[in-house]
């Protein structure tokens, strides 16, 4: 299987991430990379497919808060990674405000997520990795992988979060109607909810989302992912902390049954390792072996697959995890 992945990729390097009262080290730390670039092999290098497919996803005052963050936040007299700490509550009104603080609180969600000097460029080389991946499917492969760190599917149109900034899963998706594909799902099997990918969907009866994730009365991003918010193109399938393959299995044929519904002329995967049983900050009990069961019965639905890399944070076994997803296909 074809393989995306570029160097530039490994620029957004973040030191730490604050939650439960204080800093911790950066559970997506550039090493996760060598994990999964020893185990799967080759890659190719995106082509650069340049700004408009983000363009088409995202809005641009978010476009030009990322790219320009960190500066502004080094004009502002810091160092290190740019982090918010003062938010707009869900009805505050809209401001146009200039400070580099009130412009990181109005662009994110959380303070897992901050912006370093070079987070723009390896977030767009993530998102062309799965451009290219697209390209690779629509030009006949069976299946591709674009290796997405960091990863996109806590981003939404206008927000970072989640260790994600650019939601490649949905760029990729609008990519591929505005190539002419009728019909897109994208399959969101991460551990967490897609809170990004699902806010995109409204009005898009064109694309649709299905994921599987722990229930977000217990787990981050709580204020996403419960099973009342599955409408239309929507359909959120929450599982509780310690389920392990034989709970996993009847959500994963849910969704399989109603991708199978819609027809789908392209799938695309939002695949996150951070099911597994050792996962440092997850709750289920998935083993190497379920993700080659999970990518077969993926695979048996015939559709041309673009497959994402999302979270996935035990470092001893994501290379693992990985192929063996991988080799499923
Ligand atoms: C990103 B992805 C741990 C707090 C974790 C952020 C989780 C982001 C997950 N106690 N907060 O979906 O793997
Ligand atoms: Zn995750």
């Amino acid at each position: 299987m074809r393989c995306f992945w570029d160097e530039r990729q490994r620029l957004h390097d973040p030191l730490q991430e604050f939650f439960n009262g204080a800093l911790h080290p950066a559970a997506d730390q550039a090493k996760r990379v060598d994990a999964i670039l020893a185990a799967i092999g080759r890659t190719d290098a995106p082509a650069d497919a340049g700004l408009d497919p983000i363009a088409r996803t995202h809005d641009g005052g978010y476009l030009q808060f990322l790219r320009s963050a960190n500066d502004r936040w080094q004009a502002a007299g810091r160092d290190g990674d740019a982090f918010p700490y003062t938010f707009p509550v869900v009805r505050r009104r809209a401001l146009k405000l200039d400070r580099i603080d009130a412009l990181l609180g109005r662009y994110s969600f959380d303070t897992a997520t901050p912006i370093g000097p070079e987070t723009w460029t390896a977030a767009y080389w993530s998102a062309q990795g799965a451009l290219s991946a697209l390209v690779a499917v629509t030009g006949g492969e069976r299946a591709a992988f674009a290796l997405c760190r960091p990863p996109g599917h806590h981003a939404g149109a206008d927000y970072c979060g989640g260790y994600s900034y650019l939601n490649s899963a949905v760029i990729c998706a609008d990519a591929a109607i505005a190539a002419g594909k009728r019909s897109v799902t994208i399959l969101d099997v991460d551990y967490h909810h897609g809170n990004g990918t699902q806010d995109m969907m409204a009005g898009r009866d064109e694309i649709a989302f299905v994921s599987i994730h722990a229930d977000p009365a217990t787990d981050y991003p709580f204020y996403w992912g419960h099973a009342d918010e599955s409408r239309g193109n929507i359909l959120n399938l929450p599982l509780p902390r310690g389920t392990d393959w034989t709970a996993y299995q009847p959500a994963l044929i849910q969704a399989i049954d109603w991708i199978e519904q819609r027809a789908p002329e392209l799938l695309i995967v939002s695949y996150g390792a951070d099911t597994h049983e050792t996962d440092p900050i997850s709750h289920f009990k998935l083993k190497t072996g379920d993700y080659g069961s999970m990518a077969r019965r993926i695979a048996s639905l015939g559709v041309p697959t673009v497959i994402l890399m999302e979270g996935g944070y035990a470092i001893d076994a994501l290379g693992a995890n990985v192929a063996e997803f991988l080799g499923g296909f």
